[in-house]
Parts: C-alpha cells; sequence; structure tokens
C-alpha cells in the first residue's frame, strides 16, 4: 500500500468544482419537483455552494451556467463568490434552451443561427473575462433525428468553424472544454457523440482546446477509464463531469451507481500524476493543457441538494482515496510477471480497503467535522434556508 503521508497530502490538495444549477429545481421531462429552500439567485446558489466547501473543505469553486446564472454584474459576483471563500470556476455556456436553435446551434444549416449560437459564446468568453475564471465549457444539444436530416459532415465543419471563432476569442490562460454525449436530445446523429470526435475537433482547434469526460454520456458498456487513459495519453483530458447512471444520462450522484468504475478512473489519474494541481506540487506531466477540472455535474431531482452535494463530494473522495492507495510497484510487478490474478488482487485490495477512517482523520487534521454530510445536516442550515427563501422565483432549468 501507499505511504499514508503523501496519500493524505494529495486528498488535502482535491479540488472539486460544484455546479451552480445542482442547488436549482431539476427534474426529467415528465415533472420537474419543487423543492423548499430552494435558490431563487445566482447569490443563493453561492451560498449553498459555500456551505458544501464549509463543511468539506475541497470544493473551493462554482461553476456557472449561462444564462441560468445570468445577472448584470459578473465581477460583483465573482466578489461575493470571493468573500463566501469560494471562487467561479468553468463557464457553460447553453445554445440549447432558444427556439432558433431547433435544428442545432453552431451546426444549423442557418447561418444567421450559427452566428447567434456563436455570439452567445462569445459573451461566456466576456463572462469569464469578469469572474476570472480559465475554462469555457461547450456541450451542444446539435445533433438530427433522422437520417438525411442534414449532411453529417457539413455540421462537423460548421462547428469546426465556430470552435476556431471562439477559440480566437479566448485569452492566453483561457481554455475551451469541449463535451461530448453520446444522444439526447437528438436521437439519430448528435454531432459531438464520442470523445474521438471531440478529440479531433480538439486538435484541429488549438493546444487549449480539451475534452470534457461525462460519466453519464457514455453508451452502456463503454469502458470509461480507456478513455480517460487515452486522453491523458495524448494531453487532452481537460475535466470531469462526474455523476453517475444506471441508464442514460441519469445525472445521479458521482459514485452512487457504480462507486467501482469511479475509482477506475481515478486510477487512472492517479497512474498518469494528474490528480494533484500545479499549485499543490502536482507535476502537470499528462496535462501539457493544465490540471484537469474535476467539476460535479448532477441533479438533485427528487433528495435535498446541498447535502446531495456534500454526499457526492464525499463519494470522490472516498475513491480518490482507495485509488491513491492502489500500490504503483506491486502492480507493475505483477503486471510484468503476466500474473494476471495477482495485478487484480493489487487494484481490489485498494478498492476494498475502507477509507472512511482515514478521510475523517485528513478532516480533523484541517480542522473540520470527520462527517461533513452529518455535520452538515445538524448546522440547522437546511432549516434556515428553507425559512428564509419563501416567495420569489425558485431556481429552474
Ligand atoms: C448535458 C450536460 C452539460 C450541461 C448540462 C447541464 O447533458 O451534461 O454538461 O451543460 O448537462
Ligand atoms: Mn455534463
Amino acid at each position: 500500500m501507499q505511504e499514508v503521508a503523501s496519500v493524505k497530502a494529495a486528498l488535502k490538495a482535491q479540488q472539486i468544482e460544484l455546479p451552480s444549477w445542482a442547488f436549482a429545481n431539476t427534474g426529467t421531462r415528465f415533472k420537474v419537483f419543487a423543492q423548499p429552500g430552494v435558490p431563487r439567485t445566482p447569490l443563493e446558489k453561492i451560498d449553498d455552494a459555500a456551505q458544501v466547501q464549509r463543511f468539506t473543505g475541497v470544493a473551493p469553486s462554482v461553476a456557472l451556467h449561462i444564462p441560468w446564472d445570468k445577472v448584470s454584474d459578473y465581477g460583483g459576483l465573482a466578489k461575493y463568490a470571493a468573500d463566501a471563500g469560494l471562487s467561479i470556476g468553468t463557464i457553460n455556456a447553453n445554445v440549447f434552451q432558444d427556439d432558433d436553435y431547433r435544428l442545432g446551434s453552431v451546426a444549423n444549416p442557418d447561418p444567421r443561427v450559427r452566428g447567434k449560437a456563436i455570439g452567445a459564446l462569445l459573451e461566456c468568453v466576456d463572462v469569464m473575462d469578469a469572474t476570472g475564471s480559465r475554462d469555457l465549457k461547450l456541450w451542444f444539444a446539435d445533433g438530427t433525428n433522422y437520417p438525411g436530416q442534414d449532411d453529417i459532415r457539413g455540421r462537423q465543419d460548421r462547428l469546426a468553424e465556430a470552435l476556431a471563432q471562439v477559440y480566437e476569442r479566448l485569452g492566453p490562460d483561457q481554455r475551451m472544454l469541449l463535451e461530448y454525449k453520446f444522444f439526447e436530445p437528438a436521437f439519430y446523429t448528435t454531432d459531438v457523440p464520442d470523445w474521438g470526435t471531440a478529440l479531433t475537433q480538439c486538435l484541429a482547434t488549438g493546444d487549449r482546446a480539451l475534452v470534457v469526460v461525462d460519466t453519464g454520456h457514455h453508451a452502456p458498456g463503454v469502458n470509461i477509464e480507456f478513455i480517460v487513459a487515452m486522453l491523458l495519453r495524448a494531453g487532452r483530458l481537460g475535466g470531469f463531469d462526474f455523476n453517475s447512471r444506471f441508464y442514460a444520462d441519469d445525472d445521479l450522484m458521482v459514485g452512487a451507481a457504480d462507486p467501482f468504475q469511479l475509482f477506475r478512473i481515478l486510477r487512472e489519474v492517479v497512474r498518469a500524476g494528474a490528480l494533484v494541481p500545479r499549485d499543490a506540487g502536482g507535476t502537470g506531466e499528462s496535462t501539457p493543457g493544465g490540471d484537469i477540472a474535476f467539476m460535479l455535474d448532477q441533479c438533485h431531482n427528487i433528495e435535498p441538494k446541498i447535502p446531495g452535494q456534500i454526499r457526492s463530494v464525499m463519494n470522490v473522495q472516498e475513491a480518490t482515496a482507495k485509488a491513491l492507495l492502489v500500490d504503483p510497484d506491486a502492480l507493475a510487478a505483477a503486471q510484468q510477471a503476466g500474473d494476471v490474478l495477482g495485478a487484480n488482487a493489487v487494484l481490489m485490495d485498494a478498492y476494498n480497503t475502507d477509507v472512511r477512517p482515514l478521510l475523517a482523520e485528513v478532516r480533523q487534521e484541517v480542522g473540520l467535522d470527520p462527517d461533513p454530510y452529518r455535520a452538515y445536516l445538524a448546522s440547522g442550515n437546511q432549516e434556515r434556508i428553507i425559512a428564509d427563501r419563501v416567495g420569489g422565483t425558485p431556481a429552474s432549468w
């Protein structure tokens, strides 16, 4: 097993970014259930994210989604976040909720609509300039529903053109993160359906164009850790949208549906020396495009949101601790010797280790309650926001 001090140091340096939209009312096409105490403004979403940071200590930034988090003063919003102990992280563009985007946004056959979509993306870069954000995250709902509906190759050309225009506008320290998804809302072709397409488009766009792996965006049975290993090998893994699923893009709590898969994914990150951010001593050897953005992208449709985010962060910490406990020398020796069962056992020993006592120690060593979830429930914050947040329009998709 790895020596505990370095494992603890890596766990203390972990940074998990929260999605502002996880605190809003969300649901499915069947129903968005309203919950009491849900934030009504981006400021209240930041208040909720600050609660997660207060109890976990490893969630120092919150990602925004534009226009869901549209405000008149983004610099002021960043100041508000800083006063709450947070930074504004990834800026997510939204070119999937306007009637004009029925046939697509940047890949739409109509140049007027493409121009409108590119304009919305460029506006997000203005937001990044105001908030000091490093990453622009692009997920496109673009695709087709019927064979022949549009030219598959032509849509790729339009997509490439749009990415080039937006990339041109980025500052030298800003990055573009391209997220793929194999289907939904389009049901025949999706213009960025898989890692191969995302990587191809990023390689053609520029060095600071990197791929995001959303763990809910793969066909059943896809080996996601293989994709992660390949993107790290190519130096093009920009970030994760962590969540879990039993069926499709369920956006359930990360690690809830398949904790073993999350462990295997983080094992590839640890193996590549890509877990620890540079400003915490990370080598960055396999992330020439900059540190990986470890983000959550989830929807707490039926469960309370802040506790759900705290539990999710704890799930990532537990999978990370297990991945850090894998003995790389013992593993390499067994692999070299062709000792199939021995090699598998090295990994399973780490995975089957109960890391909760270790994480409790880590939290106590940094002055936190050993059990953030219980500590939050005992804090009274949930009752307070339910009492305070009456009236106004709760945030929702
Ligand atoms: C698309 C997605 C994308 C976000 C959205 C909220 O399914 O994963 O990352 O913009 O969810
Ligand atoms: Mn996502």
